[in-house]
């Protein structure tokens, strides 16, 4: 285990950010995990012995401050617009993501932090790339302004790297499905808000068109990823802000099937809206070995535990 004092989590709030928080509360001691987000309040689930500060992570003289008071060595930067918000709001999504994570490239490289995590997504691709495992070197052609930013966040963190040595890693996170915080505002949601929809209503309008297939990711496949990744020696790396990174991959009728293997009345239909468009413009499926092969990375859950495990936590909590 990497021996980080203390750790700078941003959008600790948000989909990954708080089970990300929480886990590495466990891992380093809850006194060393410095939570931020924009939003107001930290929910309950965190305890009262969670440190939690309001954070807009274009707010440079804040973030300094938090660096220098808690002498931070670490930072998670999740703090991030998805692509669903993102294309809604495309200067927006620039502002936030790239001042962002420019605030934080400059912040580490001032305060000499030892290791940083960015996370890109499969957003990266778009035009030209072959649809089934696409490969670690691809062209990188975005459709949406969320992929022009986080390929600008990769190209960045090897940047920084060479030219600063800042120890800048990140994954190309597939969607992530989880059952604690919901997602807020990326194309691959459906695949969250179906398991809700399946134990309220037992039936599901899928902004996604059948036949879609899109790589996906269970949440503690995720967690392990980021930490692995972030524990891993430098020597082993030969990538820095973006490892292809994968588990499975499903279309919506796919998902339903396993669903309905719980729910045998639950029934899919499809409106797909402007996400549709964003969707089609990423792979199907992903090559993972250079993470595979550099720091031994493989998920524990496929489309069948991952949705087994999801009913089984979901159907405790909604009636
Ligand atoms: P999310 O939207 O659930 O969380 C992002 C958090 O950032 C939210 O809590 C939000 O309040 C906060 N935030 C927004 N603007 C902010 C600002 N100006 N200052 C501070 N905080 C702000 O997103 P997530 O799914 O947890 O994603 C985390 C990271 O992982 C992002 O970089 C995202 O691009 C990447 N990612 C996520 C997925 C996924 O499926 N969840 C897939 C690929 C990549
Ligand atoms: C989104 O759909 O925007 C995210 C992602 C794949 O980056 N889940």
């Amino acid at each position: 285990m990497v021996n980080y004092k203390k750790i700078l989590v941003t959008g600790g709030l948000g989909q990954i950010g708080s089970e990300l928080s929480l886990e590495l509360q466990k891992r380093y001691g809850i006194e060393n995990v410095i939570i931020t987000d924009i939003k107001n309040e930290i929910p309950e689930v965190f305890g009262n012995n969670s440190i939690y500060i309001k954070l807009d992570v274009m707010d440079y003289a804040k973030l300094e401050e938090i660096i220098k008071k808690y002498e931070i060595d670490a930072i998670f930067h999740l703090a991030a617009i998805l692509s669903g918000r993102g294309e809604e709001n495309p200067f927006w999504c620039w502002d936030v993501n790239m001042n962002g994570n420019m605030n934080i490239f400059k912040a580490a490289i001032e305060y000499k932090i030892k290791r940083v995590f960015i996370p890109s997504s499969m957003a990266a691709w778009g035009i030209g790339i072959p649809k089934e495992n696409v490969p670690q070197d691809s062209v990188l052609r975005p459709t949406s302004m969320y992929g022009v930013t986080k390929v600008a966040g990769e190209k960045l963190c090897e940047y920084m790297f060479h030219k600063y040595n800042l120890d800048c890693r990140g994954l190309r996170y597939p969607g992530i499905i989880s059952s604690e915080a919901l997602p807020g505002g990326g194309t691959t949601d459906y695949a969250v808000e179906i398991f809700y929809e399946a134990i309220k209503n037992k039936k599901y309008t899928s902004y996604i068109d059948k036949g879609t297939k899109l790589p996906m990711m269970y949440m503690p496949d995720c967690i392990k990823a980021t930490i692995m990744l972030m524990e891993a020696d430098i020597n082993q790396l030969t990538c820095h802000g973006d490892y292809n990174l994968a588990a499975f991959s499903f279309a919506p009728e796919e998902i339903a099937a396993e669903i309905k293997k719980f729910i045998p009345d639950f029934e899919i239909d499809y409106k797909p809206d402007f996400r549709q468009k964003i969707a089609e413009s990423w792979p199907s499926s992903i090559d993972d070995s250079v993470a595979r092969k550099d720091w031994g990375w493989s998920p524990d859950y496929d489309i069948a535990t991952m949705t087994k495990d999801m009913i089984e936590k979901l159907s405790k909590r909604i009636k």
